[in-house]
C-alpha cells in the first residue's frame, strides 16, 4: 500500500509517517515545503507547495498513491484572524488543487481530508458533545476554510465518485507541537521559567474556553483506521468526547511545575471572537472503525512538559 502524506513536516505528519510505516508497513512518500525538514529514514520525502497545482499533479502522477492523507494547512485559528488571505489560499485553494489532481489523473486513491472540530463553532449547544449530523456554524476564518474543505470533499465524492473520507479533528496535543497552540505554549513557558530563561510571568489568553483534547498518538491511530475501514463519502469526528476548560489545562501544567509560577493575561492572546465550548460526539468513529482515544490528558501534558524541558535545557547548555 502506497500512502502519500501531504504536509508531512507538520506536527501530526511526523507521528503519522511513523505510525503508517510501523503499524501497517505502508510505503510512504511525505511532502514538505522547501524550507522544512522531515527527519525520517522511514519514508521518501519530496518538496511540494499545494498552491502549485502543476507540482501537485506531478507528485501524484509519479507516486500513484493508494491513499492520501491531506494534512497541509494554515492550521492556527489565531493566525487566521491575522492572515485571512493566507488561510483561505492554502486551506481552500490548496485543497482544491489536490482534489482536482486526484480527479484529473483518474486516481482511485482514498483521500483523507483533515478538517476541524472548529467547523461546528456556534452550532455547539448546551455544553453537549456534537455529532456529525449537526449543522455547522463556523465562528472564525480558519473554521470557515475547513468547513469549505469538508463541503468540497462531499461534492467531489458524490459528483465524481471519488473515494474521500472527511475528518473533523478536535484539538490535538503532544511532544513536538508548535508553541502556537495552547498546551505547548504553556509547557514551553513553564520550562523556560524553571531554568530562569524567562521572567516568572506566564502569559495566557482566554482561560474560560472549553476544548476537546486528544493525544497526537491517538489521533494518528484514528487516521490509520479511517484510511483502512472508514466509509467513503462520510465525515468522522476525531476527539476525546470530553470538554476541558483551558483553566483546567493550566492548573494541571502548573501542578507539575518545579516552582510557583505567576500567571498574567496577555490582551494580545485574546481573539476577536471565541466559541465557548467545543467537544466531539465520537459514537460514529467508535462504531465504524472501533477507535476511541486512550491516552489520559495528564500523561500527554507531562510528556509535552518534559519535551520542552529537554529542549530548553539543551538550548541553555549550548549557549
Ligand atoms: O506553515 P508551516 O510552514 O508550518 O507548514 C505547514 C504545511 N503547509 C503547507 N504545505 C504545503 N503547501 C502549503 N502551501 C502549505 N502551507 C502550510 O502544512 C505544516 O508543515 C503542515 C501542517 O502542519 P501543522 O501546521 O503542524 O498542523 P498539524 O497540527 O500537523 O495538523 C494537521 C492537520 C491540519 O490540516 C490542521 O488544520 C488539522 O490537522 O487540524
Ligand atoms: N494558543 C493559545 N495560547 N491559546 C490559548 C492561550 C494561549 O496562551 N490561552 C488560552 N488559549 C485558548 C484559545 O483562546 C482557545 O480557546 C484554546 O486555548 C485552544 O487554542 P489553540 O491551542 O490555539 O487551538 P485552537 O482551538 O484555536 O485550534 C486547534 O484546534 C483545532 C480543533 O479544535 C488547532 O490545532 C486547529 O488546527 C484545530 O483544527
Amino acid at each position: 500500500m502506497k500512502a502519500l502524506v501531504v504536509g508531512g513536516a507538520g506536527f501530526v505528519g511526523g507521528y503519522l509517517i511513523e505510525h503508517l510505516v510501523r503499524e501497517y508497513g505502508y510505503d510512504v512518500l511525505a511532502t514538505k515545503l522547501e524550507n522544512e525538514v522531515i527527519d525520517s529514514n522511514e519514508c521518501e520525502v519530496c518538496d511540494l507547495n499545494i498552491m502549485d497545482s502543476a507540482s501537485v499533479n506531478q507528485v501524484l502522477n509519479r507516486f500513484k498513491p493508494d491513499c492520501i492523507f491531506h494534512l497541509a494547512a494554515q492550521s492556527s485559528v489565531a493566525l487566521s484572524w491575522k492572515n485571512p488571505q493566507l488561510t483561505v489560499d492554502v486551506n481552500i485553494k490548496g485543497t482544491l488543487n489536490l482534489l482536482d489532481a486526484v480527479k484529473n489523473i483518474d486516481s482511485s486513491a482514498r483521500l483523507l481530508l483533515i478538517g476541524s472540530g472548529e467547523e461546528y463553532g456556534l452550532a455547539v449547544k448546551d455544553n453537549e458533545p456534537i455529532d456529525e449530523e449537526n449543522a455547522i456554524k463556523p465562528g472564525n476564518i480558519y473554521a470557515v476554510t475547513k468547513a469549505t474543505q469538508n463541503m468540497l470533499g462531499g461534492v467531489y465524492s458524490k459528483a465524481y465518485g471519488m473515494d474521500i473520507v472527511m475528518v473533523r479533528a478536535f484539538n490535538h496535543m503532544g511532544p513536538g507541537q508548535s508553541e502556537m497552540f495552547v498546551v505547548s505554549d504553556f509547557c514551553k513557558q513553564v520550562a523556560e521559567i524553571e531554568v530562569g530563561k524567562k521572567e516568572n510571568i506566564m502569559l495566557v489568553g482566554n482561560l474560560s474556553a472549553k476544548r476537546d483534547f486528544t493525544d497526537v498518538r491517538d489521533v494518528v491511530r484514528a487516521y490509520g483506521l479511517l484510511a483502512e475501514k472508514g466509509r467513503t463519502g462520510e465525515t468522522y469526528n476525531v476527539g476525546s468526547g470530553r470538554a476541558v476548560a483551558i483553566q483546567e489545562i493550566l492548573d494541571t501544567i502548573l501542578s507539575m511545575a518545579k516552582i510557583e509560577v505567576c500567571v498574567k493575561t496577555d490582551e494580545k492572546k485574546l481573539r476577536p471572537s471565541e466559541i465557548p465550548m467545543i467537544s466531539a460526539n465520537t459514537s460514529k468513529i467508535r462504531k465504524d472503525v472501533g477507535w476511541i482515544a486512550e491516552i489520559p490528558i495528564e500523561r500527554t501534558i507531562e510528556d509535552t512538559l518534559n519535551y520542552w524541558r529537554n529542549r530548553i535545557s539543551g538550548e541553555v547548555n549550548a549557549d
